[in-house]
């Protein structure tokens, strides 16, 4: 996680991992196509012609306040085609939590089970602990009438107990609980490793399917927001910290424009072909 002292923002990296052609961009896309404008940013997605991820899909979205804090998440997906695996490590660094979106079509057992070793692979070569970092499954295209059971693919990927989620990506059904879930257990890691626990986010409330945080993933500005999380104590190593991240942070948005530069120049060219 980033924290931003000087804006007062952490910023969260949510990765969705799976197998090709899971529904982990149609995930995304729904979010975008639902939550409120004013909380969710521009949806980058880098494609290849026939709609496959090929480097990932990009979505900011303010999940709110939390005593001062405002906490901004960066949803990512990976490509899930296995020839693109260098790229999966990289959108995987520096990951704060996981969203499994499996494909429960029947026939998939096996492709969700290499896709769930690849990803213990990964983050074990970037130094990262799938026993303990936050993650979720996602039962994806539960549509189908032909798909594999709950239980089979729950006994088959999921060695961590991890929460289950059925969902069917291309209605929304179960996508904005698979958010508000990964972003409880996020808010329940800052919340023990950082101390900045404020009133509760609607988001991590188990309330009913179509809740404020559907049409408007924010939660209630909470008063009292003087507190500042203190990592070091020592007050010359967090001035320096702090630079650095407002560094890294103001880096980050910089690349943020130059994909969106990027893409509208693929799109121009695209244009220019066809005409
Ligand atoms: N029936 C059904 N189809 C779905 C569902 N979710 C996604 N799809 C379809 O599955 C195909 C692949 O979806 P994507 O979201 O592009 O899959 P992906 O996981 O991003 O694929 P890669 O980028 O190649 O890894 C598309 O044709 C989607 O419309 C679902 O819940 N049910
Ligand atoms: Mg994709």
């Amino acid at each position: 996680m980033l924290f931003n002292y000087a804006s007062k923002e952490i910023i969260v990296k949510i990765v969705y991992y799976g197998p090709a052609l899971s529904g982990k961009t149609t995930n995304l896309e729904y979010i975008h196509k639902k939550s409120n404008p004013q909380t969710r940013g521009k949806l980058i997605s880098l494609a290849t012609e026939t709609d496959r991820t090929l480097f990932f899909d990009l979505l900011p979205m303010d999940l709110g306040k939390v005593r001062g804090f405002y906490i901004k998440l960066q949803l990512y997906t990976v490509p899930g085609q296995v020839k693109y695996n260098s790229t999966r490590k990289l959108v995987l660094k520096g990951v704060d939590a996981i969203v499994f979106v499996a494909d429960s079509s029947k026939g998939l057992v096996e492709a969700n089970i290499e896709s769930m070793k690849n990803l213990k692979e990964n983050l074990k070569e970037l130094g990262i602990d799938y026993t303990t970092i936050p993650a979720i499954l996602q039962f994806n295209k539960q549509d189908l009438s032909d798909r594999i059971s709950k239980d089979e693919l729950d006994s088959r990927i999921n060695d961590r107990k991890l929460p289950c989620i059925e969902a069917s990506a291309i209605n929304g059904s179960g996508i904005f609980e698979t958010l508000k879930e990964i972003s409880k257990l996020v808010l329940d890691v800052l919340n023990k490793s950082y101390e900045i626990a404020g009133p509760k986010t609607t988001l991590g409330k188990d309330d009913t399917a179509k809740t404020n945080s559907e049409r408007n993933i924010i939660q209630e500005e909470t008063s009292n927001s003087s507190e500042t999380v203190d990592l070091t104590g020592d007050e010359g190593l967090n001035n320096k910290i702090l630079r650095l991240q407002s560094k890294i942070i103001s880096l980050k948005s910089v690349s943020h424009d130059l994909l969106n530069e990027l893409i509208s120049l693929e799109q121009l060219l695209a244009d220019l072909k066809s005409n």
